[in-house]
């Protein structure tokens, strides 16, 4: 840090940070907007930045009903990765992936991207088989994905048990070198200052209570600040999608569900890989801070609930002590839970309705922080010029009833 930043952060901690410049501004409503965004999640962000960026729509309101980035995008456990399975997935997926290589020059904000490389464990002869699929559908797109036997695992994670008494012994796993993690709540930051640059309004505190049809189209949003005019509304809230849709009385597919997280005390460097293992519902990273960042599978039950709970924590605690022994001391310090929203093939919605001018992006369940860039574009492009971008056009809504589903229950990789 430089003795400039250090001086001027001592003087804005002694002046209770009087003058210090906004990230982005606090504006009230203004009586209408070209289009209206519900949800300042990541996605919900991404979409009006890219919005006002790539299609010069900048009359845009993201209306949120907490504070920014306070739902799932800054409860995640912030892994990316674009190894799925289906043509259209890794299409999306790896969009995605690749503009978060660049995204903090982009946003001139630094998202803390590091590509440190991720691993699917194999500790199933089943999951040998699938993750050997998954692997030549992604070199067949062009992705740098291998297959790693399990010394070659054990040579890039020293702490796995690696032991053939284990329960589930370690037979290899899917490796992609250029997956990682990047700071979840930058990524909200980051897209919220550069959308508000381009005179995006977001409207924190304001809670979406109705959605106005006029016949066939949609023609106002009702809110806890009053009403707000417009002819599109994007409805971007995850967990939270049915409620939302309701207003306007459309039914979405998706249930709701918490999934959960926890993090250890920090400790020493000791992993420079992301290591996800299916089979025992769990995946390891390590932060920069050094904590350890631990999720599991979702909860069995519908639920909106963002709190953590111990049989979870046990659960998963369990799967991982198999795998690394060597955490059996560690003490944890959080655990929380985030409401996520599933779809029956659990891969994302990014449509438009049978309601004018109403549009949805949701569906993203376990695994939608590492699709924030990708979905952004391609959504805003999506609604700007009011027919599918090539990329979400797979992900309709209606693909449900056509029979024209995006199975990714595997490639999901966290269990449901
Ligand atoms: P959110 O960030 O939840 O934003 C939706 C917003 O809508 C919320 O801020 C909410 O307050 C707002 N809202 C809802 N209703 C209203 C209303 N009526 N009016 C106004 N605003 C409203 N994904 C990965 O890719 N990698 C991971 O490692 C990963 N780990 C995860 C771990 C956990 C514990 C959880 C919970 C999720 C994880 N995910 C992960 C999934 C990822 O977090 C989500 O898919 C992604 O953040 C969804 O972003 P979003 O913008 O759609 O939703
Ligand atoms: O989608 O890769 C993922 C993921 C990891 C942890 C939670 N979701």
């Amino acid at each position: 840090m430089s003795r400039y930043s250090i001086v001027s952060l001592a003087r804005n901690a002694l002046n209770y940070h009087k003058g210090w410049e906004e990230a982005w501004r606090s504006p009230e409503p203004q009586p209408e907007y070209d289009v209206v965004i519900i949800g300042a999640g990541g996605h919900g962000l991404a979409t009006a930045y890219y919005l006002a960026k790539e299609q010069g729509v900048t009359n845009v309101a993201v209306l949120e009903k907490g504070w920014l980035g306070g739902g799932n995008t800054g409860r995640n456990t912030t892994i990316i990765r674009s190894n799925y399975l289906q043509p259209e997935s890794i299409a999306l997926y790896e969009l995605a992936r690749s503009l978060y290589e660049t995204l903090s020059q982009e946003l001139n904000f630094n998202i803390m991207f590091s590509p440190r490389g991720l691993l699917n464990l194999c500790l199933t002869e089943h999951e040998v088989r699938v993750f050997r699929r998954i692997v030549e559908a992604n070199r067949i797109a062009g992705l740098d994905v291998r297959f790693l036997d399990a010394a070659q695992v054990k040579q890039k994670v020293p702490i796995i048990n690696n032991s053939r008494a284990a329960r589930y012994p370690l037979l290899g796993a899917l490796y992609q070198p250029r997956g990682g993690t990047a700071r979840h709540d930058a990524v909200a930051w980051g897209y919220a200052r550069a959308a508000d640059a381009l005179g995006v309004d977001i409207i924190q505190n304001c809670a979406v209570t109705g959605i106005e049809r006029r016949r066939d189209a949609v023609s106002a949003v009702e809110t806890v600040k009053g009403k707000i005019k417009t002819k599109k509304v994007a409805v971007v809230a995850a967990g939270h999608t049915s409620v939302v849709m309701d207003m306007a009385g459309v039914r979405m597919p998706i249930e709701s569900v918490a999934l959960q997280a926890f993090v250890s005390e920090p400790v020493k460097p000791m992993l420079d890989v992301v290591v996800m293992a299916g089979a025992v519902h769990g995946y390891v990273s390590q932060s920069d801070k050094g904590e350890l960042v631990i999720g599991g599978g979702a909860d069995a039950y519908n639920n909106y609930s963002q709190r953590g709970s111990p049989p979870a924590l046990e659960h998963t605690a369990a799967a991982l002590l198999e795998l690394f022994p060597c955490f059996s001391r560690m003490r944890m310090l959080r655990q929380w839970g985030g409401i996520v929203d599933m779809s029956p093939d659990r891969s994302p919605i990014m449509s438009e309705t049978d309601v004018k001018g109403l549009y949805v992006n949701c569906g993203w369940g376990t695994g939608g922080f590492k699709a924030i860039p990708g979905s952004g574009f391609v959504f805003a492009d999506t609604i700007a010029n009011e027919r599918p971008h090539p990329i979400a056009e797979p992900f309709g809504i209606n693909r449900f009833a056509a029979g024209r589903i995006v199975d990714e229950s595997t490639a999901a990789a966290v269990a449901h």
